[in-house]
This record gives structure tokens, C-alpha cells and sequence, in this order.
């Protein structure tokens, strides 16, 4: 199975690479006149500026198209299920949390369901430091952890090595 992190892996390798070539280019070029009479044994191969200027525009489009995936493109939202007056949410731990950013009601206990079905050492334990619990993830098994957010505001988890996070969005409810 191809997860998404080896995905960002190879991305990320091939975006620093591409980023580095028109560096390495200009290197060559601001070298002084001494050092290339030494390297003039080698032969020069020429290329035109128009090319490093496109190899050094498509290295950046790659990087921000990266960063662009890393911040946004993984970021989903969904509100609590209310049943019989308790909140609760499925989150599916792939690659990542899905949703990564739950909306609930302050005030009222939450009950996150957290399913893993990633293999990855990085994903086996949640860290929910705003209520002093971590967790221990079974593959293919649904753990669930009650919390209550007291007080409107945004409550973080994380992957116990923190790289992977999603946000618990605390609002008030407003009665009518
Ligand atoms: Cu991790």
C-alpha cells in the first residue's frame, strides 16, 4: 500500500532537488575567472539562461505547490454528531487525521473516536495535552477518548512525535 507520507516523501525529495540544480548553476556562473581557467580542461556545456530560469521557476512552483498540500489540501472540517445529548466524532487516522479540525459545542463532554488504519509507528499514540491524556492507537480498532472542552477556544492533538495534528474548535452555542 503506498501511504501518503512516502507520496510527500518522494515530492519533497524532488522539490529540493529541482530547487537546488539553478543553484548549483549560478555557482558556476559567479565563479572568478582563476578558478575557471582551472576547470577549463573540462568541457563547457552551455545552457541557455531562458532554461535555468524555467528549471528555477519550476523547482519554486514545486515548493509551493508542497507547502501549498502540507497546509491546506489536508485540512478537513467537520461539526460533531450530536446523539442523545452527546457529541461525537469519528476520526480516521491515515496519513494523518481526517478531520483534522472538529467543531463542537464548549461546555459539553466530546467523544472522539479515533480509528487507525495507518501501520506507522508515528501514528500509534494521540497526545491531547489540553486534557492530560495520550492514547494508545490499536491498528484497525477504534479507541475513543471523552474529553470536555470547557471554555470556547481551540484544543490541539497530536501524533506522539508531533507531526501530525488536528484542532478541536470549541464554540459557544448560542440559545435563542
Ligand atoms: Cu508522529
Amino acid at each position: 500500500m503506498l501511504s501518503k507520507s512516502k507520496i510527500v516523501g518522494s515530492l519533497a525529495g524532488l522539490g529540493f532537488f529541482l530547487a537546488l540544480t539553478p543553484n548549483i548553476a549560478l555557482a558556476e556562473m559567479n565563479m572568478p575567472a582563476s578558478a575557471e581557467k582551472q576547470t577549463s580542461q573540462f568541457q563547457k556545456i552551455e545552457q541557455p539562461l531562458g532554461l535555468k530560469i524555467a528549471v528555477a521557476l519550476g523547482g519554486l512552483g514545486l515548493i509551493g505547490a508542497e507547502l501549498w498540500w502540507f497546509m491546506f489540501s489536508k485540512t478537513k472540517s467537520q461539526k460533531a454528531q450530536v446523539e442523545q445529548g452527546i457529541q461525537s466524532v469519528d476520526i480516521l487516522v491515515d496519513g494523518g487525521y481526517n478531520p483534522d479540525r472538529i467543531e463542537v459545542r464548549a461546555g459539553e463532554p466530546v467523544k472522539l473516536n479515533f480509528f487507525r488504519k495507518d501501520p506507522s509507528s508515528c501514528l500509534e499514540q494521540v497526545l491531547l495535552p489540553d486534557f492530560s491524556k495520550a492514547l494508545d492507537l490499536t491498528l484497525n480498532q477504534t479507541t475513543t477518548v471523552e474529553v470536555l472542552p470547557e471554555k470556547p477556544g481551540e484544543y490541539t492533538f497530536t501524533c506522539g512525535m508531533n507531526m501530525y495534528r488536528g484542532v478541536i474548535k470549541a464554540e459557544t452555542v448560542e440559545v435563542p
